[in-house]
């Protein structure tokens, strides 16, 4: 039986241009499918990085006839992926349409409301439900009870019971990187290494976060408890991506990768066996010296850290669990054992973040000096703290989802203290006031070292201009 997973298109501002990274979510769903399903032939259709049209992807569905499709999507994308459901179902109205992912998830029975080509909604993890109902699709029976969904019945929507989370998750056969065509992935994995000189795949080591920050939708899939793959699976994933396919760097996604200090020994000394180069995200209050330098030795090349603010205020308001001594500290050491930063910062993570406080940030991102900076505007995601507390305040005017984006939109929410355009203005004052300083610009320039370096660190500060200047809001 023929079953389809699609990533929507993208949305490409000049800063994501460049990047691009493997749709693992669906690669660990087909894999799941063939490892653990009878007879199921799971395909993966990536608009991100394939051709995207309403004729395209009539054509595709008309070549492979599937009997269920399933969409993965954020909130920002929401409204396409219902789009291209419609196209798909009125080639074939008996198709079996799912939508999965964090939107889906904080808010199944509204997203089944406002976007009618969904048939049922997946919640939360969803190799196991996956499975679940397409062994029911394959038999011709119905779905109900099946744990974990949220489905249409003549009676209105109807939530059935909540699936547990795979106990153990070396319970998962590696992503079906197969079923990608490789050469389309021609961007970065990741902003500040350049995609030419690292053939580079993505790694999910664990699941889950435990910690509490109130503007982050993580939890909503994975729940508040970290599961960990073991070193020995993740190494046995590395040496497929190696021996078949040739990368030889890796970005690790998850939100808790350094949570585990004897589980990160084994996988660097992993990896520092194997040759390879690797990048992670982290929190600034999971990493210490030796973590840091034991990092460095075994290849990795960049550390990607969230700070958020520079007000100690803020930082116990949005729930970040850190100190600003353990941000300088995180920055300090990585830059001692040679490791990139990027410094996440965000504007309006607590609504009543005051201008004076987003001074406190500007200045703490000049004083840690990461090689690279994002400023965000928090976003009011569904399901998170911020959403309710925003929502109780009066602060959200419009549920505009495709608006739903840290970088490319007018808010259409205020904060205590900012309008909209205000946050808007604010964050770009930031970032012109991070990127376009003398100091931060000799000082990459004197990294690229090489042409192709030069080439590449141009290109990277083009984008940002083109992001400030050129690109526009809508
Ligand atoms: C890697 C990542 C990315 C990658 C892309 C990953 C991708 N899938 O395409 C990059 C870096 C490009 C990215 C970009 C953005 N991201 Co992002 N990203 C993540 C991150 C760190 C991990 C996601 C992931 O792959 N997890 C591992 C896989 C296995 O889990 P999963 O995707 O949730 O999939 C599981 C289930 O959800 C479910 N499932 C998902 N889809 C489907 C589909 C079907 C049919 C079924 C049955 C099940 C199912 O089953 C999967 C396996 O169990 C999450 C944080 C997090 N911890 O989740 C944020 C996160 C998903 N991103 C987020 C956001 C906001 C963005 C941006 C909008 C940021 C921006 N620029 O403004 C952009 C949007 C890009 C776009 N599409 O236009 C938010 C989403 C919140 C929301 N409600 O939309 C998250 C949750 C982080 C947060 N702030 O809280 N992101």
């Amino acid at each position: 039986m023929k079953v389809v997973l699609i990533r929507p298109p993208k949305i490409q501002g000049a800063l994501e241009r460049s990047m691009v990274q493997h749709p693992i979510n669906l690669l660990y769903l087909a894999a799941a499918l063939r490892q653990y399903g009878r007879d199921f032939e799971p395909e993966v259709w990536d608009f991100e990085v394939e051709k995207f049209s309403e004729k395209i992807a009539r054509e595709k569905f008309r070549k492979s006839r599937p009997r269920v499709a399933g969409i993965t999507s954020m909130t920002c994308n929401l409204k396409i992926s219902d789009a291209v459901m419609g196209w798909l179902k009125s080639e074939d109205p008996q198709l079996i349409t799912l939508v999965g992912g964090p939107h889906g998830s904080a808010i199944p029975e509204r997203t089944l409301e406002e976007f009618k080509n969904f048939d049922l909604a997946v919640v939360g993890e969803g190799e196991q439900t996956l499975l679940e109902i397409c062994g029911r699709a394959q038999k011709g029976e119905g779905f109900e009870g099946v744990a974990g969904i949220i489905r249409r019945t003549a009676d209105g929507l109807k939530r059935e019971p909540a699936r547990p989370l795979i106990p153990e998750l070396d319970w998962l056969p590696n992503p079906a990187r197969d079923l990608m065509d490789h050469a389309l992935y021609r961007g970065a994995s990741t902003p500040g290494l350049d995609a030419t000189l690292h053939k580079t795949t993505e790694l999910f080591t664990s699941r889950g976060c435990p910690e509490q920050c109130i503007f982050c939708a993580s939890h909503l899939v994975f729940g508040g408890k970290v599961r960990f793959r073991s070193a020995e699976h993740i190494l046995k994933e590395v040496d497929e991506c190696i021996t078949r396919w040739g990368y030889r760097h890796f970005t690790i996604d998850d939100d808790t990768f350094t949570y585990n200090p004897g589980r990160l020994e084994k996988i660097c000394s992993g990896f520092r066996g194997r040759g390879i180069t690797w990048d992670c995200d982290t929190r600034v209050n999971a990493v210490n010296r030796d973590m840091l330098k034991m990092m460095a030795e075994s290849g990795c090349k960049k550390v990607a850290l969230g700070v958020e603010s520079g007000s100690q205020r803020v930082l116990a308001l949005n729930r970040k669990g850190i100190t600003l001594e353990q941000a300088r500290n995180a920055f300090k050491w990585a830059h001692e054992f040679g490791i990139i930063t990027t410094a996440f910062f965000m504007i309006g993570s607590h609504p009543s973040e005051t201008r004076e406080e987003v001074e406190m940030s500007f200045k703490l991102m000049r004083e840690l000096d990461p090689e690279l900076m994002a400023v965000s505007i928090a976003v009011p995601y569904p399901g998170t703290e911020l959403y309710r507390i925003m929502k109780a305040q009066g602060y959200i005017f419009e549920e505009n989802w495709e608006k739903y984006t840290h970088l490319h939109s007018i808010p259409s929410w205020r904060t205590e203290n900012f309008s909209p355009r205000e946050l808007v203005k604010l964050q770009n004052r930031l970032f012109r006031r991070f990127f376009l300083r003398s100091r931060f610009v000799v000082k990459t320039f004197k990294k690229a070292l090489s042409w192709r370096g030069l080439r590449y660190y141009s290109r990277s500060l083009w984008q940002i201009i083109e992001y400030l200047f050129i690109e526009g809001r809508n």
